[in-house]
């Protein structure tokens, strides 16, 4: 078999590339929702292309996740589940930008260097979130995927992390669950019950859906999950724009509560974003200040609780924890002194997580901003399998163990799956939100964002904490964050926005903002800065 090239002209000269350049991102191209179905047909043939290539069907995810609802993007799902294969990428970046009547040479020159083999059987799975251009965008994909080979699966609307698992139970034979939303409903929420104990019937939660799709997905898992839980849902679409101050980008970055969401003091509220792949929790503690619990909350407690069980039974596996440069500075000291397990911090973006987390038995991975899951590599599995049929050990803890595992979507970060995970354990701790955040405090810390004309010009190293460009930025930087206490500060380009992340940390709030703001205005001043300086507000 060999690629139709005629045919594929004729279709792609339908898809003429805007005069834009598209790079691959933190996670995928994002942009401008109406640039993009010239992308999006070019990803449906390199979907099919990776499907021959790794004999499995391959996951399509249209979405911009935490971006205003007018830009759009897309993820690509490798077999098990996990984001597209490092050396891929590039392929994906040169069919993107790859002209028409190039097009055929282009995907000649891929299937040649890959080795693939254009008669294996191949599947292109595909789904989409709640913004209105995702229809269109499908549609561009799925005249990619034609192209290539006749097989593809639509699945409408889905969260992200619904997709992810959706591909691996695909490719495992259904060994990771039933290969549908209800199965994921299913897997989940039967782990979730017959983890609970005690009085279920006090659990209720306010979500903040940020008006994408998964407000209506954890409203779907309510039916399964009975009287155990009681999820109220707010910004939930009906009314509201998406991520439109509200969703867990905005709650991060704001250090605030959503519009459109009530909250008492100590009531337990949670923020999804808006393709459901990062959770927030947050509450209104006594002194009416605003309390988050970020990614690093997360993984702290989750840290935690794994070991414990472990050491329950007796059972030694390399547990490890990786986060971000944006990993609160006690957090990471709270993990290696309490917990006492080792931390690695990486590149931004879940890809890069993901993958050094593979190389424990047991990866926890989370950045702050609420994206992240646990990794059970084979070898624990089937120890703690092992450890569950012992009886003369502590084989209970074991067994709840793997409960536990079959809560957890281990392709991607999931605000599903991790609300039920944490609802787990802290259920099993009997911690309410202020008991949990009482495990250690967060150094005030502050995020925000410059504008400049080209976020490029950023050359980071060391996981991103140190810039290389511009010349004399970092020298400036460093002399700012050695004159505060507890200082910490790095920047970056966003792989998802249009603009240059500052992240500060330090003893105090005022330090901490002063310290924030003086560093973007370096930012500004080196980079390019455009539109109104950096100003607290
Ligand atoms: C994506 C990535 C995350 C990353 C975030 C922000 O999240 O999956 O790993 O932290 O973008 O990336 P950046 O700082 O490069 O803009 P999401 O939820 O938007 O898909």
């Amino acid at each position: 078999m060999s690629i139709n090239i005629e045919t594929l002209q004729s279709v792609a000269s339908q898809y003429p590339l805007p005069a834009v350049k598209f790079t691959y991102g933190t996670a995928g191209f994002r942009t401008k929702a109406d640039l993009l179905e010239p992308v999006m047909f070019r990803m449906g043939l390199l979907a099919a292309l990776r499907s021959k290539a790794t004999q499995a069907s391959i996951g399509v995810m249209i979405t911009a996740s935490h971006n205003p609802v007018e830009d759009n993007g897309v993820k690509l799902i490798d077999p098990m589940g996990e984001m597209l294969k490092d050396s891929w990428e590039s392929y994906a970046t040169s069919l993107a930008n790859c002209r028409a009547e190039d097009l055929g040479s282009a995907l000649e020159a891929i299937v040649k260097e890959t080795g693939l083999d254009l008669n294996a059987k191949s599947c292109v799975c595909l789904a989409r979130d709640t913004r209105p251009s995702g229809l269109k965008l499908a549609e561009a994909v799925i005249e990619g995927a034609k192209c290539i080979q006749k097989d593809y699966q639509d699945y409408g609307i889905l969260s992200t992390p619904q997709l992810h698992y959706i591909v691996r139970c695909i490719n495992t034979n259904g060994q990771y669950g039933e290969p549908t939303e209800e199965g994921y409903y299913r897997k989940l929420s039967n782990a979730f019950l017959k983890l609970q104990i005690g009085d279920q019937a006090k659990l209720g939660v306010k979500v903040d859906g940020a008006n994408g799709v998964g407000a209506d997905k954890i409203k779907q898992l309510q039916k399964y999950l009975g009287n155990s839980v009681n999820i109220s849902v707010f910004n939930d679409g009906t009314s509201g724009k998406l991520n439109d101050k509200c969703g867990a980008d905005y709650v991060k970055i704001n250090q605030c509560l959503p519009e459109g969401i009530r909250v008492q003091p100590h009531e337990k509220c949670v923020s999804f974003d808006g393709d459901a792949d990062r959770i927030l929790y947050f509450y209104i503690g006594k002194d009416n200040e605003f309390k988050l619990l970020d990614g690093d909350k997360m993984s702290t407690l989750i840290a935690s609780f794994i070991k414990d069980l472990l050491s329950k039974a007796n059972l030694k596996l390399n547990l490890g924890v990786i986060q971000t440069a944006y990993a609160n500075g006690r957090s990471t000291e709270y993990l290696q002194k309490s917990v006492d397990v080792p931390v690695s911090c990486v590149k931004t973006g879940v890809k890069h997580l993901h993958h050094k987390a593979l190389e424990y038995d047991i990866g926890v991975y989370f950045e702050a901003n609420g994206h992240g899951t646990v990794i059970f590599s084979d070898v624990a599995v089937e120890k703690i399998k092992s450890y569950a049929l012992l009886s003369h050990i502590r084989s209970k803890e074991m067994s709840e163990l793997l409960d536990f595992i079959n809560l957890v979507n281990e392709t991607v970060g999931d605000a599903i799956s991790d609300f039920l995970v944490i609802e787990t354990i802290l259920n099993r701790k009997g911690y309410n939100l202020n008991d949990w955040n009482s495990m250690y405090s967060d150094l005030p810390n502050r995020q925000l964002k410059v504008k400049v004309k080209d976020r490029t010009v950023i050359k980071t190293i060391k996981a991103e904490t140190e810039t290389t460009s511009p010349e004399g930025l970092q020298e400036e930087i460093n002399k700012l964050v050695s004159a505060v206490k507890a200082g910490r500060s790095f920047v970056r380009p966003s792989g998802t926005e249009d603009v240059v992340r500052v992240y500060a940390e330090a003893e105090t709030r005022s330090l901490t903002d002063e310290l924030a703001y003086a560093v973007a205005n370096k930012v500004y001043d080196f980079a390019g800065g455009v539109g109104p300086r950096p100003q607290a507000k």
